[in-house]
């Protein structure tokens, strides 16, 4: 069962019991069915109505993989472009991406081209899956090739949140890809991030030990 987490972390804490924690990220144009597919996943539901996402809304979920305890944060975006100053929240530290467009709406598929840039500017190397979602209402679109994800050699899922489709194999699929980076990240930007943490803690404990070293020892005092 999942809950909806209250403020945005920086990185899931593996809590008791989880062997490892995962950030998976949700990108997309605005109404392609990023938090309906969620919803999906989450509550195996679908309530057709619901407010467009307002900046960010963020998912705990439990997993198995391979027998390990799993927790997942899944940061469900908000596709608006007023929204635009967050995303560099959005992708920071994630371990995998789902990036979603509309078959119904060509240009959600054409804007692709925009998500994946930017995903690939702050993460260039996290496993990426491209998702047609919709397909409940034009079966048809399942003939067609889309050639964005075979350009970049990603995954590719045809889904419907309305009627469930793929729903519970996509996110499966993302939660392993997510732990398997984790696990095996050699990720240059993940490198440099903790070189730069670990340089300032040497710095801080230098700076420590100097600032004892200059205090002089208590006397106990003469006379
Ligand atoms: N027919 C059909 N409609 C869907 C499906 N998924 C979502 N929708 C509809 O598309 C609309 C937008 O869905 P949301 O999940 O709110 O879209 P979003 O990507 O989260 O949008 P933002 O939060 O604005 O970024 C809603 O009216 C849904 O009912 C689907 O699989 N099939
Ligand atoms: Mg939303």
């Amino acid at each position: 069962m999942a809950e909806a987490a209250e403020q945005p972390q920086d990185e899931a804490p593996v809590e008791a019991g989880a062997e490892e924690a995962v950030k998976i990220i949700c990108l997309g144009d605005s109404a392609v069915g990023k938090s309906k597919l969620l919803e999906r996943f989450l509550l195996d539901g679908f309530r057709p109505q619901q407010l467009s996402t307002f900046a960010l809304t963020l998912y705990r979920h439990r997993a198995r993989v391979d027998g390990k305890a799993v927790l997942v944060d899944f940061w469900d975006t908000a596709g608006q472009e007023r929204f635009q100053s967050m995303h560099a929240s959005y992708y920071h530290k994630a371990h995998a991406c789902i990036m979603v467009f509309d078959v119904q709406r060509k240009v959600t598929y054409k804007n692709l081209n925009n998500w994946y840039k930017e995903l690939r500017e702050f993460r260039p190397e996290i496993p990426c899956i491209v998702v047609a979602n919709k397909i409940d209402a034009d079966m048809k679109m399942t003939q067609k090739s889309f050639n964005f994800a075979r350009k970049f050699s990603l995954p590719f899922y045809f889904v419907s949140a309305a009627d469930g489709t793929n729903v519970v194999k996509l996110f499966n699929d993302a939660i392993k890809l997510a732990v398997t980076y984790k696990q095996n990240s050699g990720d240059f930007m993940d490198e440099v991030m903790q070189e730069l943490e670990s340089f300032d803690l040497e710095k801080k404990s230098e700076n420590l030990s100097d600032q004892e070293e200059s205090f002089p020892e208590e006397k106990p005092p003469s006379s």
